[in-house]
């Protein structure tokens, strides 16, 4: 590490993977009474799976804590039991976020949430529900059903966390303008300054008073050309600037940098090209480094130009202090004008996919002789119900002859012995049902 750069492990950028709980079991159970062998059924559902929530805590400020611990997972719902006891819910596992927090599904890159207000939570994988218990298959016809249905599975997802910090007013222009220098000048942060560029290395906020109010400042690293494509460090803290309802653009007006009105030039094309949003934020120029005689012999032109651009340019020395209250007061007034910060929009609920209307199960001839049924109902009932229970098999071969499957699995040509897959599950034909292998 580079003496004198601040470059501690901040972490606006994590991946993280959560799996939510799978639901409980059903039980089959029966009632016991006396002289009754098997009584009414009384087995109860199974309990939900947790679920994992994200939270957004104001007191979190980088997402440092994910270096640490990647892989959040919720406890399982626990199985129902006898006399109609519904099996424990699992608890939820809640994980704590800063606020400015964007949540994206690593997968397909949709914006899950945007947690920006302390306490506002999200729930990122949502917990299996849990499976019924036979005292729901009771009816008439089927008085002691020895049936029950498995848990749901619980969501897993894998998750991209991206930080934005919440400023109102965001310090941007080139390397070694005096953002540092500023900041450090006009609220009580200690971001490092010093004669080379980059020397920021990670945002900074600081808190600065206005009259009654405060303003919450960041300090960015320097930008450069290219910087919305990816060039120089500055590129990978565009985005803290998204959400800052104002700018200061700082430029150095030595000219030791280069010419003041050329680098104000080339810092708004950057931002421009990373977000043209960006050039319709309220922004004031800070013409720095007004201590030096060079600066004070470039400043009319810079100011004749940044106004023929339609904003207000502020003369100001980060040494001295010279124009900073007024700098403070412009941006106090830009502030109290501006909308609110934009947010990023959360994507549209994940579309589900439509359920056939009822459409007649197909059949297909697997290359290895297995009948394929394809039928949705079918193949959720397969996937939850639980085989280990007595009565699970006969009541799938029940479903199988009500939706005409059986009929039309002779009709091709099943045997004694063939496979059949419906969804997961795999059985062996039988001339009187279903034999789970
Ligand atoms: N003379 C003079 N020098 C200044 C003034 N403001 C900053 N400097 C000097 O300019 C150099 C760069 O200042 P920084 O505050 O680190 O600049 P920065 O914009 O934060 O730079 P990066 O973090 O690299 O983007 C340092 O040597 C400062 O001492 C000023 O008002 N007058
Ligand atoms: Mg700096």
């Amino acid at each position: 590490m580079a003496a004198g750069r601040d470059d501690g492990g901040f972490f606006d950028e994590a991946r993280i993977y959560v799996r939510a709980g799978s639901g409980g079991a059903g039980a089959a159970h029966f009632r016991r009474e006396k002289f009754v062998p098997r009584g009414g059924p009384d087995g109860g559902d199974g309990g939900r799976g947790g679920d994992v929530v994200l939270r957004a805590r104001a007191n979190l400020h980088a997402l440092t804590a994910f270096q640490h611990r990647r892989r959040f997972v919720a406890p399982d719902g626990a199985p129902g039991e006898g006399q109609r006891r519904q099996g424990r819910a699992g608890r939820p596992v809640v994980v704590d976020v800063p606020c400015g927090t964007v949540v994206y599904d690593a997968d397909n890159g949709a914006v899950i949430a945007d947690l920006v207000d302390e306490g506002q939570t999200q729930t990122a994988a949502r917990g299996g529900a849990g499976g019924a218990g036979n005292e729901r298959f009771k009816s008439p016809r089927f008085q002691t059903p020895a049936l029950a249905m498995r848990g749901a599975r619980g969501e897993e997802r894998r998750l991209h966390l991206e930080l934005e910090l919440l400023a109102d007013a965001g310090l941007v222009g080139a390397p070694n303008a005096g953002k540092s220098s500023l900041l450090a000048r006009i609220s009580a942060a200690r971001p490092k300054a010093a004669p080379y560029p980059f020397t920021t290395l990670q945002p900074v906020l600081g808190v600065v008073a206005a009259g009654g109010a405060s303003i919450v400042v960041a300090d960015l690293p320097g930008l450069i050309e290219g910087a919305a494509q990816g060039a120089g460090l500055g590129a990978r803290f565009l985005r803290h600037v998204r959400r800052a309802r104002a700018l200061i653009h700082v430029v150095d007006g030595s000219g030791i940098e280069g010419d003041p009105i050329d680098a104000f030039r080339a810092i708004d094309a950057e931002l421009g090209a990373y977000d043209p949003h960006l050039l319709a934020r309220p922004r004031v120029a800070a013409f720095n480094k007004m201590d030096l005689g060079e600066a004070r012999r470039r400043w009319p032109d810079f100011q004749a130009h940044v106004q023929a651009a339609g904003m207000e340019a502020v003369a100001v020395s980060a040494a001295t202090g010279r124009g900073l209250s007024e700098l403070i007061g412009r941006t106090a007034t830009l502030l109290a004008e501006a909308p609110p910060a934009p947010r990023p929009e959360p994507d549209s609920a994940p579309v589900l996919r439509p359920r056939p209307v009822d459409e007649d199960a197909r059949l297909f001839r697997r290359a290895d002789g297995a009948f394929v049924v394809r039928d949705a109902r079918l193949e959720r009932l397969a996937q939850s119900l639980d085989f280990r229970t007595a009565d699970a098999a006969d009541y799938f071969q029940r479903r199988l002859d009500r939706r005409g499957v059986t009929q039309r699995l002779e009709r091709a040509g099943a045997k004694a012995g063939d496979t059949v897959v419906v969804g997961e599950l795999e059985f062996e034909w039988a001339a009187d049902g279903p034999v789970l292998g």
